[in-house]
């Protein structure tokens, strides 16, 4: 398990550790090709040395499993009954040890990350170091986009997009679905003019049989096409790759890095999304990032509408420099009534945010809203063992 110096590094000596599944207030149900996302919760696990040091990481699914099989209350589980405790049951001295011992577990990636990120943030709080410093990262600003999803009109998404674009944002990204798709492109392209950075995603919505249909947006000098096809379906992507002018870009598919190599040497996308939770974590993320910035991929972080507790350790990432287009970023002002975290981050006039110098996590989390919010939780013991477990029937979710 060990590795070169880690002799000299004491163990992140975990006292007590939490599980707790919250409600977050989305302003308004979020649309995709897979339908609406109007109720969303996370599951945050926070780490408590001997000290006192926390250590806060979220695990983002989706509430239901029309994204990918990951669901909110299966993760719960998952990072309850077998990732935490299997952690916990390790020496683990550095963050990316919690994603080796939790290395026998089969999918279940945002379980994981959740998990790898809390260990990540604790053992940044004890160092005194950001978590921008820890991975290397290099930028103090970075670019970002919006994701708007499907609307009851075009207007709306038109507006949506000009709005953003007035605010600063540095591009576009618009849901599309069949039936909702050359047409609300062709409107937000006569909208917003020839130099504005637009991309679409599909989230798997169509089939191969839909090519034609899709070459049609070749016509308006999209960024990419974000995963036109099924989540599992590798090898209908390249034939479409082939078809298109568009580059493709993964999201769905890609849940390792061993996917993205996959992908890459196939030549099913020319573009990379990477978000941490959907590959496993922070270790597999960076592993992703140097292969696409040693092949030229351009590559960019997309976002699981988490609360800032999950955005963090995201916009940390982007300050690597194979992050070369702007990330599905919105802060919790855009999503959300409030966030977990006070001060939280926005968009500045030139589309960026500021990627925190502080130590740990990196913004300071606002217990009180977490604990109010809390719908399902469990505590363990340092020795991986649940102490106790229970759900609150009065703050209402799943
Ligand atoms: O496909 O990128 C996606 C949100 C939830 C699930 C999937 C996706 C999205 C988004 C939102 O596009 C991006 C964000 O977090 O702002
Ligand atoms: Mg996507």
């Amino acid at each position: 398990m060990g590795e070169a110096g880690d002799g000299d590094l004491p163990p992140i000596g975990v006292a007590r550790a939490e599980v707790l599944q919250v409600g977050l207030p989305l302003l308004e149900p979020f649309v995709t090709s897979f339908g609406p996302t109007s109720s969303r919760h996370v599951v945050l696990i926070r780490l408590e040395d001997e000290a006192g040091h926390v250590g806060w990481g979220e695990a983002a699914p989706l509430d239901h499993p029309f994204y990918l099989p990951d669901f909110v209350g299966g993760t719960f589980e998952l990072v309850t009954r077998w990732a935490l405790p299997m952690c916990l049951t390790a020496d683990v001295r550095r963050p990316r040890q919690a994603a080796t011992a939790m290395a026998p577990i089969r999918g279940n990636t945002f379980g994981r990350a959740g998990v790898e990120a809390a260990f990540w943030a604790l053992h940044a709080e004890r160092a005194g170091c950001s978590l921008r410093d820890l991975i290397g990262g290099e930028a103090s600003r970075i670019p970002v986009g919006e994701s708007i999803g499907i609307k009851p009109t075009i207007e709306e998404v038109v507006e949506e997009a000009g709005l953003r674009l007035r605010e600063g944002y540095r591009r576009i990204k618009l849901k599309i679905a069949p039936g909702w798709d050359v047409e609300v492109v062709r409107e937000t392209r006569r909208a917003v003019g020839p130099d504005v950075m637009l991309q679409v995603d599909a989230n798997g919505g169509y089939v191969l049989s839909d090519a034609d249909h899709l070459s049609e947006l070749d016509a308006f000098d999209l960024a990419c096409i974000e995963q036109p096809l099924a989540f599992d379906d590798l090898l209908g992507h390249v034939e479409l790759q082939r078809m298109l002018s568009t580059p493709v870009c993964l999201d769905e598919s890609l849940r390792s890095p061993g996917h993205v190599r996959a992908a890459l040497d196939l030549g099913a996308c020319r573009n990379v999304n990477l978000k941490p939770g959907r590959v496993g974590g922070i270790t597999a993320a960076l592993e992703i990032e140097r292969e696409c910035r040693d092949r030229g991929i351009p590559l960019w972080c997309g976002g699981m509408l988490e609360s800032g507790i999950g955005r963090a350790p995201n916009i940390a990432l982007c300050s690597l420099p194979g992050f070369t287009q702007p990330a599905d970023m919105s802060p919790a002002s855009v999503l959300y009534e409030d966030d977990l975290i006070d001060p939280t981050f926005e968009v500045g006039s030139d589309g960026c945010i500021d990627v925190p110098t502080r130590p740990g996590l990196g913004y300071p989390v606002v217990e009180a809203r977490v604990r109010s919010r809390v719908v399902r939780w469990a505590e363990l013991g340092g020795d991986g063992n649940v102490r106790a477990r229970g759900e609150e029937k009065e703050n209402g979710g799943p």
